[in-house]
C-alpha cells in the first residue's frame, strides 16, 4: 500500500486529489492548519473508502512545526512513497509600489519556504530507499506574470526552479519530480486572495468555464499511474478560455 503525503488538503486541490487517490486504497497522510476542516475530509475517507488517513494540523510556514509533526509521524506511515506539495495561497492584487509586508511574507513563507521545509524533512528517505515521488503544484504563474501579482507569481517561478533543481539533485536516485502547473481554478484560492471578499473572488471566474479542483486530482491521478520508468517533468493546463496570462471572457 503506497503512503501519500499531501500538504493543503482541508480544501481546493489537496482535498480532491485526497479523495481521489484515496479510491486506490492507500496510506494518507493530509495536512493543513484548520482542524476541522482537515478532520472532515479524514473521516469522509475513512468512512467511504479502504484508505487509511493519518491527519496532522501544522503550519507550513513554520519550520520547528514542520519537524515536530513530520518526526512524530507513527511507524505504519513513516515509509513516505509520494510527497505533494500542494499548500500555497496568494495575497492579495497589489503592484509593487503598494504591496505589503506581511502579504509578500505569507505567499514566500507559505509557497516557497514551507515547500522547501516539507521536502528537506521527507526526502532524505526517499533518496536512502532510492525510490519515490515528489509533486509540485506549481501554477501557469510559474511562467507568466500579471498585473498585481508580481509577488505570488515570483514563488511561482520560484517552485519551478525548485521543481527542477529538485529533478537534478534527486536524479541519481532514482525519485521522480513532477511539476503540476494549472491556471485559473475556482477553489477557494481568490477567497483567501482577497481576505473573505466572496463577491470579488466570485468576479475572477466570470464568464468562462474555470478549472475545478477534480481536474488537477484527475491530473495527478494520471501522473502517479506512470510505469516506473516514466517520469512527467511538468503538466501545464488551463481552461480552454485561457492561454497563457489571458483568459477570454464572453
Ligand atoms: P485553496 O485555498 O482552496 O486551498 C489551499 C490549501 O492550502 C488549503 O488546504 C489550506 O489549508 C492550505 N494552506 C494554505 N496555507 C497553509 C499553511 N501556511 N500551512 C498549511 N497549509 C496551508 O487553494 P487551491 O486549492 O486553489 O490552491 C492549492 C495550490 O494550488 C496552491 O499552491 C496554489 O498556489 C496553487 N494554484 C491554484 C490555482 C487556482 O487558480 N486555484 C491555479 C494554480 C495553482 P488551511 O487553510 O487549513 O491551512
Ligand atoms: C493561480 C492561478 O491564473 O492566477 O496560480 O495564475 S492564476
Amino acid at each position: 500500500m503506497r503512503t501519500i503525503f499531501i500538504t493543503g488538503a482541508s480544501g481546493g486541490f489537496g482535498e480532491a486529489i485526497a479523495r481521489n487517490l484515496s479510491q486506490q486504497n492507500c496510506k494518507l497522510i493530509l495536512t493543513a492548519r484548520n482542524e476541522e476542516k482537515l478532520l472532515k475530509v479524514c473521516e469522509d475517507i475513512t468512512k467511504n473508502t479502504h484508505s487509511q488517513v493519518l491527519p496532522l494540523i501544522f503550519d507550513v510556514q513554520d519550520s520547528a512545526a514542520c519537524e515536530k509533526a513530520i518526526h512524530a509521524i507513527p511507524e505504519a506511515f513513516k515509509q513516505i512513497d509520494v510527497l505533494i506539495n500542494n499548500a500555497g495561497l496568494a495575497v492579495e492584487l497589489d503592484p509593487i509600489h503598494k504591496g505589503s509586508f506581511e502579504d509578500w511574507e505569507r505567499m514566500i513563507n507559505t509557497n516557497v519556504k514551507g515547500l522547501l521545509y516539507v521536502t528537506r524533512l521527507i526526502s532524505p528517505q526517499m533518496v536512502e530507499r532510492k525510490s519515490g515521488h515528489i509533486i509540485n503544484i506549481g501554477s501557469i504563474s510559474s511562467r507568466e506574470v500579471y498585473c498585481g501579482g508580481g509577488v505570488y507569481c515570483a514563488t511561482k517561478h520560484a517552485v519551478l526552479a525548485l521543481s527542477q533543481a529538485m529533478r537534478s539533485d534527486f536524479l541519481p536516485y532514482n525519485i521522480k519530480v513532477t511539476q503540476v502547473s494549472p491556471g485559473a481554478a475556482d477553489t477557494n484560492f481568490s477567497t483567501v486572495r482577497f481576505h473573505g471578499d466572496k463577491a470579488r473572488a466570485d468576479k475572477v471566474y466570470e464568464g468562462y468555464d474555470p478549472l475545478v479542483a477534480e481536474d488537477v486530482a484527475q491530473i495527478v491521478e494520471f501522473i502517479l499511474s506512470r510505469p516506473p520508468h516514466v517520469c512527467i517533468n511538468e503538466i501545464i493546463f488551463t481552461p480552454t478560455a485561457q492561454f497563457n496570462g489571458a483568459i477570454h471572457r464572453q
